[in-house]
């Protein structure tokens, strides 16, 4: 309990939000912020807190009364550079924290291009600046100009997560942080996350239900049938069971923050889908577009698996915690693509048994994250319905904490995502790349098995649906650590 105080409140039981702002920020003096940041510890948002919070709003629920209850998260975290200017220069040992998302952009499969130097500079937006949810990527000939840019970069020292009910609760929140910190901070720019209207509160751009699966921390979060169980340091650092690192004992009850600004081209996907509908005898076209869907994700739009509803969606296995998570693609599956693609992005991205099995139980857990993101960008436009073409910029501020960067975020990109041939040992030498996030530096990808009689064929994907914009890696440090170690 005292641990659950201690952890900040994002990490493992995520804030309620509808909302979420993130306040990347540069730190403009080390003295200032220390003292500034000390009075704002009171309003951080701890694991206990959030414990307390989802507890009053199934109160508020159960009680029938209308609207929903006020409510506003804090969480900070900080990149490397950061830390540095505050005169922590303590290995946290982690390489790929210590390096920074941008100097492994290459790696993860990002396009971009190698200077003159030889040094690689991704194709990452211009720092979004102010009102990322809102600009508008088409030049006045109606051409689409991608706004290119130098990065994230050296400035972002750290960021700030702000969550809530509403507009108006984060906002508070943001001004209580920007009153709080003042000329301390500068703001680099502010990502606006905000869930999507009406039904489709929960499910992404693309159409499709998040935040379905996650790995279990027993004692915090309890686990339901399906659910990977995770000892709690494959999350939190500097806790021994399941983080054997060697860190600085300050950085005890933290987690690495991965941050990624990944676009979305929706009337793109959906007009692929249109256009290469899974075949199958008696399905009527629009169906098979929508099973190709399915399968790019192993989920249908509701959230049911295809593992356990292969050729249509099934809405009560949707809503079915019980059942819906509980599946493991082993059996006749574990070398057949009929019920769902060795590709899929659920499948590529938690293998289960394609790991469990052969290679002993647990070569999974290291490779366990906590994704907590939030769509940002407006609902599709009409005229881009029509054209086919992205001209507003919309997709997911994607966020996942996990106690080891290179095993976590980079491991599942790099390993299994963009690997051809991962998951090993199966009936086709490539399964090919994760349709959703699998990246080739920009080049075309090849995926085996998305048609279910020619499991052997590929289908080319000629372009990224999901674009990364950029990001950046952040330590999240303890409640406690913020005390004594951050601030003055
Ligand atoms: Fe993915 N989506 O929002 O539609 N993801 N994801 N993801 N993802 C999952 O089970 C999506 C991304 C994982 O345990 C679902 O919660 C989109 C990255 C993992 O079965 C859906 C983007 C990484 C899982 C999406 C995106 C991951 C998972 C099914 C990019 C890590 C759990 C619902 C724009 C590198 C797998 C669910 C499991 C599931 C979506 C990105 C990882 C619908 C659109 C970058 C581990």
């Amino acid at each position: 309990p005292q641990d659950l105080q201690d952890v900040q409140g994002d990490i493992i039981l995520g804030f309620p939000k509808r909302t979420e702002d993130f306040i990347f920020f540069n730190i403009q003096n080390a003295a200032a912020f220390k003292r500034d940041l000390k009075q704002l510890i009171p309003a951080i948002t701890s694991t206990a807190d959030i414990q307390k919070l989802r507890k009053d709003i199934d109160d508020h629920k159960k009680s029938g009364k209308h609207g929903l209850l006020k409510a506003v998260g804090i969480n900070i975290a900080f990149s490397v550079k950061g830390l540095e200017k505050l005169g922590i220069t303590d290995d946290l040992g982690d390489a790929s924290f210590k390096k920074g998302q941008l100097g492994n952009a290459s790696a993860l499969g990002d396009t971009g291009k190698t200077d003159s130097s030889g040094n690689f500079v991704p194709d990452w937006l211009e720092p979004f600046k102010n009102e990322i949810d809102g600009v508008i990527l088409t030049d006045s000939s109606g051409n689409f100009v991608p706004d290119w840019l130098e990065p994230f970069k050296n400035e972002i020292d750290g960021v700030i997560l702000v969550a809530g009910d509403s507009r108006e609760s984060v906002q508070e929140g943001d001004n209580k942080v920007e009153h709080v910190l003042g000329n301390s901070i500068k703001e680099v720019f502010k990502v606006k996350g905000q869930t999507r209207p009406g039904k489709e509160k929960g499910h992404e751009h693309f159409g499709f239900l998040d935040g379905i699966s996650s790995p279990a921390i027993d004692a915090v979060t309890g686990h339901l049938p399906g659910q990977i169980v995770v000892p709690p340091g494959v999350i939190i650092t500097g806790v021994t069971d399941g983080d054997s690192v060697a860190r600085p004992a300050w950085a005890k009850n933290g987690s690495f923050l991965v941050y990624r600004q990944l676009q979305q081209l929706v009337p793109e996907f959906n007009k692929f889908l249109h256009d290469n509908p899974v075949v199958v005898d008696g399905l009527p076209r629009d169906q098979g577009s929508e099973l190709l869907g399915a399968r790019f994700f192993g989920r249908w739009k509701s959230g049911a698996p295809i593992e356990l509803s292969p050729l249509k969606d099934d809405p009560e296995l949707a809503k079915d915690k019980q059942r819906n998570n509980n599946f493991d693609f082993s059996g006749e599956s574990f070398n057949d693509q009929t019920k769902c693609p060795f590709a899929a992005h659920i499948r590529k991205t938690n293998p289960r048994a394609d790991l469990l099995q052969p290679f002993g139980s647990g070569a999974l857990l290291p490779h366990m994250i906590m994704r907590k993101s939030i769509t940002y960008g407006p609902e599709v436009t009409p005229e881009e319905a029509k054209e086919n073409k992205t001209k507003v910029d919309r997709g997911l501020a994607f966020v996942c904490y996990q106690s080891n960067v290179v095993q976590g975020f980079e491991f599942v990109q790099e390993s299994w995502s963009n690997n051809t041939k991962f998951p090993p040992q199966k009936s086709v030498a490539q399964p090919g790349f994760d349709p959703i996030i699998g990246q080739n530096n920009g080049q075309a990808r090849e995926v085996a098995g998305l048609q279910i009689n020619n499991q052997a064929g590929n289908t080319t994907l000629p372009i990224e649906f999901v674009v990364s914009k950029g990001g950046a890696y952040f330590f999240t440090p303890s409640i406690s650590a913020l005390k004594t170690k951050l601030t003055a």
